[in-house]
């Protein structure tokens, strides 16, 4: 899988706004849909996708979930396991394109990718607006506490009963989600870009507490030992995520699922998530369907 530095570079320069601008001085003469190397322009994705021999895919860079190496390669759970359904489909590279979490949709739907594979989990606003795979992950949400805990942050129902606590959230993040359904006042709320700014604001007294997947904490704390991650959160839902297409692609779906199935009996599957620190036995007997019936 290839990062697409030249897009990284461009996209570093405009800043967080041109994550969802067109970024159209670079892509002079084309037209906003039409983005060259993108499949989006025609019905087929199957088809543009294994003639290009790629796709191209919305990710964040939040290990283990997605994670861009130094040399710009894309990996993480959730762009391994689209690779290897994506190879089987005959569609041998994928494109990854940073993004926040709050753009990967507006930027599916403005054709800036072809799909997402970021840990973008599913919840019945974002189910409304675009296809999911089946899950290939299921997981949990902590709190990044102060070594200790101090204020004893550990369940959502806490922070609602306590209007002194301030949580950092990524802006349009499932966990901002979580505490808006549980009318935590946006007062509480502190918006930070990423893990690292999330640790920062813990760190300089910004925030009480990071809400955010347990593993992803479990990965901030492997540089950074100066937090505590609390056990998953008891009143937060279950969170799961797979792939994310365009509501006009639902012939790839169904193929994509397919290969999806069947290699998620492989041990290739459990191989990947395991590398990961995901339990492939989790996902068994869950569903898409089940898990868009998270609120928000
Ligand atoms: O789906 C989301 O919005 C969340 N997913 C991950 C993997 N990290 C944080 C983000 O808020």
């Amino acid at each position: 899988m290839t990062y697409d530095p030249t897009r990284r570079a461009l996209l570093r320069g405009l800043g967080a706004a041109a994550m969802a601008a067109p970024l159209t001085g670079f892509l002079a003469g084309c037209s906003r849909t039409e983005i060259p190397g993108s499949a989006s322009a025609t019905q087929d994705l199957l088809a543009t996708g294994r003639k290009q021999g790629f796709l191209r895919v919305g990710i964040a860079n939040e290990p283990p979930y997605t994670q861009v190496t130094a040399d710009g390669n894309v990996t993480g759970a959730e762009p391994d396991v689209f690779r290897a359904v994506c190879k089987r489909l005959g569609i041998n590279d994928v494109q990854g394109v940073i993004t926040p979490y709050a753009s990967m949709i507006p930027g599916l739907k403005a054709n800036r990718w072809d799909a997402i594979a970021a840990g973008l989990f599913m919840k019945q606003s974002r189910c409304a607006e675009v296809l999911y795979s089946e899950p290939v992950i299921v997981s949990t949400e902590s709190f990044g506490v102060k070594p200790g805990n101090p204020k004893k942050i550990t369940t959502v129902a806490g922070v609602l009963a306590n209007a002194e606590l301030k949580i950092a959230v990524l802006p349009g993040g499932f966990e901002d989600g979580i505490l808006k359904t549980a009318k935590v006042p946006d007062g509480q709320l502190v918006k930070v870009d990423d893990g690292r700014s999330g640790i920062e604001a813990l760190r300089a007294g910004r925030a009480d507490a990071f809400f955010l997947p347990t593993l992803s904490l479990t990965a901030l704390r492997e540089k950074d030992k100066d937090f505590e991650v609390t056990a998953p959160v008891g009143d937060a839902p279950r969170t799961g995520s797979g792939a994310a297409f365009r509501p006009t692609d639902k012939t790839f779906l169904a193929e994509y699922n397919k290969e999806l199935t069947a290699f998620k009996a492989t041990s290739e599957f459990a191989a990947i998530l395991t590398k990961w620190g995901f339990d492939a036995q989790t996902t068994k007997g869950v569903t898409a369907a089940e898990l868009c019936k998270n609120a928000g």
